[in-house]
């Protein structure tokens, strides 16, 4: 179990495509590493098919007509990953208190393989030992009935299927609140916030066909080779047709610029490249309001030029009359606009942004396609806006081939916001789930994550359920709530691998081992199925067929199952243990609840490329207080939030193409050179030069917020990077510490993550 930090990182630039040949040697370095098993390949041979199970990383669609390996080089690794077979026994933690692992690297704690045995804490010995689950519900139960519901937290992290998921929201509003945060609160909730006000959906609109049909891409703050890699096929087949991809991005990640893809003999034999992106423009961080608002400006004067001259119109003025509200007010903030503050802004020249506003008013169908670049900023939910605006100017919703394509993260994270894991009332049929059960349901906004770690730093949270997940690691203000942690009366983590959160006990905790997607899952009536939604609103079953990591995990269902019979007032409301005997009723006491979505669910489960649960904006259909589209101008054309002092960076938390977010698969992030070490600060040259900077210096990065804490990150390695004067780039979760947990995005409270203020301290 060798840790692949190495002593002499080697950081230089790297020369080859995304796909290609690096990803099969990555591949071949983690397939043997975790056990190899023969169960891993076949399983690989089943990823993201119809019958098969839906991979356990992204949420990228899974198409009808599939690929004969239908998975990436990163959804290979997470399968690896799940299907190890190295384990952590309660041996393993008789050897090892909590004191001594959190010495332990991220890497170190999940590559030691899968947990094995419901754990509780013991704190006389500093140690998990094992207990049976009998005990662990029972001892739970009574830890939770006493409790002030409006004290509890149950939050999840967007793996688990929408069986498990629906059962989880319904318990937590039994149990008396909706304190139910998600990591989609980290992540895409600006997209849900800013789409929902635009156009009456929290969703995007575009399905996978879209791809076939578009004329030109927009991707903005989304890194497609190492966090969706399956969309490179799309982004390749839409090349090679012609599509023009016009990247925003402050980094040049590899992914947008070349790929060559691994499953096609001939281009790994004659090393072909495509060239992803037709048009790359290194915007600054928190500068996209700006390049979108140039690109606005450009098309409204053209616009007013055509019409004068008696041409074209440029904008679609009937889509907008027709379908659109708020369009004087946008425009007359058009105009409004600084040509020079839009250069400064967003750090690109007039040119550039005219030669992408170029395209964009002469394509006739236009995806935009976008993630964590757009959303975690202060401004995230305007960013969101912007693009929507951009979209409605020239029709660009509702149409074949165009509309928003927000890239989710966890693979079911935007299905458990469907099926009720969300803090607002707005979001749940509340009377509906009040008919079908006989109780009466809060009404009282939850907690989100922000307000989790407000609650948990503060002292009015008491307990925390987690249905997988690192909520600890992902969150901001890593020191304080590592801190706070202990405070909690109970914390509860169900998890297939050790990490850190699990490192901070409460008064009571427990450790509940639960059966991967890819694993087998066999209830009284034999072998179940789940399901999952991606990010186009197709939903998919999922089998699992693998051997259980151990005899002794429970599958997720009959976790939250036991949990709820524990802990409710009246477990008898709801049919618990017949769900968990059959899966199949779960599923159709969701499409009682949610008959629109989820009609002839059981029968529909493994339709081919998934079912689609349907869209209304992506028929014209606009559920907004105005019945129409919004425009909405933005209140600045900076969406960092804060000032620029001197001496302060926009430091830009980022994932590296080795790790699924805190989950650590190794040291190389092969597509920006960097081999051996997390402990990189990626710089601008120029702002190297004029610090007196050199290459593989080490310095330590301090937190420059206006709130004034202290908050510091030693030890990291300065890399000179193409990346604007300004912004630096450092990887997330061990950035976390210098992130204030206030520092958020306006309505949509996603920790602004990509934008933090800090200072280089030398
Ligand atoms: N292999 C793998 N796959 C994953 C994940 C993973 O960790 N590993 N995580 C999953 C999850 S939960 C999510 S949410 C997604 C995340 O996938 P992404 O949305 O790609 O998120 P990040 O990797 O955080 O990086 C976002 C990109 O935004 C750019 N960026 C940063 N700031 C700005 C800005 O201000 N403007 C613009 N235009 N760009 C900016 C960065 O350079 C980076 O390329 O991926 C999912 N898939
Ligand atoms: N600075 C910074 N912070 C960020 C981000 C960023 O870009 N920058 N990104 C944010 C985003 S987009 C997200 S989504 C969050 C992610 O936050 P989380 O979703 O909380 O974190 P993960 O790292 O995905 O969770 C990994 C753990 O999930 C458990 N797990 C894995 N599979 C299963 C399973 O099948 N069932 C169960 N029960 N548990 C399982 C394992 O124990 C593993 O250790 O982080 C956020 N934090
Ligand atoms: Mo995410």
């Amino acid at each position: 179990m060798a840790e692949q930090r190495d002593d002499k990182p080697e950081i230089k630039p790297f020369k080859g495509p995304a796909g290609g040949w690096g990803s099969v040697r990555s591949l071949a370095e983690i397939l043997p590493r975790e056990g190899g098993s023969p169960e891993v390949l076949r399983e690989l041979a089943r990823q993201n098919k119809p019958e098969g199970f839906a991979c356990v990383s992204c949420a990228w669609p899974k198409p009808a007509n599939h690929h004969p390996a239908e998975f990436c080089e990163e959804g290979a690794k997470a399968t690896a990953w799940e299907l190890t077979s190295h384990r952590t026994t309660p041996e393993f933690f008789a050897r090892h208190t909590l004191t001594e692992l959190r010495g332990w690297s991220d890497y170190e704690l999940e590559e030691h393989g899968r947990l094995t045995h419901p754990l509780r804490y013991d704190p006389t010995t500093d140690r998990y030992a094992a207990i049976s689950w009998q005990t662990a519900f029972a001892e739970i139960g009574a830890a939770l009935r006493p409790l002030d519901p409006k004290s509890v937290v149950f939050y999840a992290s967007g793996r688990a299927s929408l069986e498990a998921s629906y059962m989880y929201g319904l318990m937590a509003r039994m149990y008396g609140n909706q304190n139910l945060p998600d990591s989609s609160n980290m992540c895409h909730e600006s997209t849900s916030v800013g789409l929902k006000a635009a156009i009456g959906v929290p969703v995007g609109t575009t399905r996978h066909s879209d791809f076939e049909r578009c004329d030109a891409i927009l991707i903005f703050g989304h890194n497609v080779g190492s966090n969706a890699p399956r969309m490179l096929h799309d982004l390749r087949a839409c090349r090679k047709r012609g599509v023009e991809v016009i990247t925003f991005n402050p980094l040049r990640e590899r992914g947008l610029e070349r790929f060559t893809d691994p499953q096609n003999p001939i281009e790994m034999a004659t090393l072909r490249e495509t060239r992803m992106s037709s048009q790359y423009h290194q915007v600054k961080a928190g500068g996209d309001l700006a390049a979108m608002m140039g690109i606005a400006k450009f098309l409204v004067e053209w616009h007013d030029a055509a019409l004068a001259a008696g041409k074209p119109e440029v904008l679609d003025t009937a889509f907008i009359d027709e379908h659109t509200h708020g369009f004087d007010a946008f425009v007359a903030a058009v105009r409004a606009a600084d040509w020079d503050a839009i250069a400064r802004e967003s750090g690109l020249t007039l040119s550039a942004i005219e030669a992408a506003a170029r395209v964009y008013a002469k394509a006739k169908a236009v995806m935009a396609v976008y993630g964590m670049g757009l959303t975690q900023h202060v401004k995230g939910v305007e960013n969101v806006r912007m693009l929507v605006n951009l979209l409605l100017l020239r029709g660009n919703i509702g149409r074949a081939g165009a509309g928003p394509t927000p890239v989710r993260g966890h693979s079911n994270v935007q299905g458990q916001r469907t099926v009720g894991i969300t803090e607002k009332t707005e979001l749940v049929p509340v009377e509906r789930i009040e008919a079908q059960y006989g109780f009466s349901a809060p009404r009282e906004k939850g907690l989100d994550t922000v307000g989790a770690c407000r609650g948990v730093l503060d002292g009015s949270v008491k307990a925390f359920v987690a249905l997988g997940g690192n909520f600890l690691r992902a969150v901001p203000e890593t020191g304080p709530m590592e801190a706070a942690w202990p405070r909690l009366d109970l914390s509860v983590q169900i998890a297939t691998k050790l990490n850190r959160n699990h490192l901070f006990a409460g008064k009571q905790t427990y450790l509940l081992p639960c059966l991967g997607r890819i694993e087998q899952d066999v209830q009284a009536t034999g072998p179940q199925a789940v399901s999952v939604e991606d990010s186009t609103s197709c939903i998919h079953g999922s089998r699992g067929k693998a051997t259980p990591a151990s005899p002794h995990l429970l599958s997720e269902p009959a976790i939250v199952a036991a949990l709820a019979k524990a802990c409710l007032p009246d477990p008898a409301l709801a049919p618990w243990d017949d769900w968990v005997a059959d899966y199949a009723r779960i599923r159709d006491a969701i499409e009682r609840t949610y008959p629109e979505m989820f009609a002839k669910y059981n029968e529909r489960l493994f339709t081919p490329g998934g079912f689609w649960k349907g869209n209304k904006a992506s028929q014209r259909i606009w559920q907004t207080p105005s019945g129409k589209a919004e425009f909405l101008a933005p209140t600045g054309l900076c969406a960092t939030g804060f000032g620029d002092t001197d001496g302060r960076f926009r430091l830009m938390t980022l994932r590296s193409n080795d790790q699924f977010n805190t989950t650590v698969y190794g040291y190389h992030d092969r597509f920006r050179g960097v081999k051996g070490t997390r402990d990189v600060l990626f710089m601008n040259a120029g702002d190297m030069a004029a610090r007196g900077l050199r290459a593989g210096q080490v310095v330590a990065l301090e937190s420059d917020a206006e709130d004034g804490a202290h908050r510091r990150r030693d030890g990291l390695i300065v890399t000179p990077y193409a990346i604007p004067s300004g912004c630096l780039g450092a990887y997330y979760p061990e950035a976390n510490v210098l992130m204030p947990v206030e520092h958020f995005a306006e309505e949509s409270h996603v920790p602004a993550a990509k934008s933090v203020p800090v200072r280089i301290v030398v």
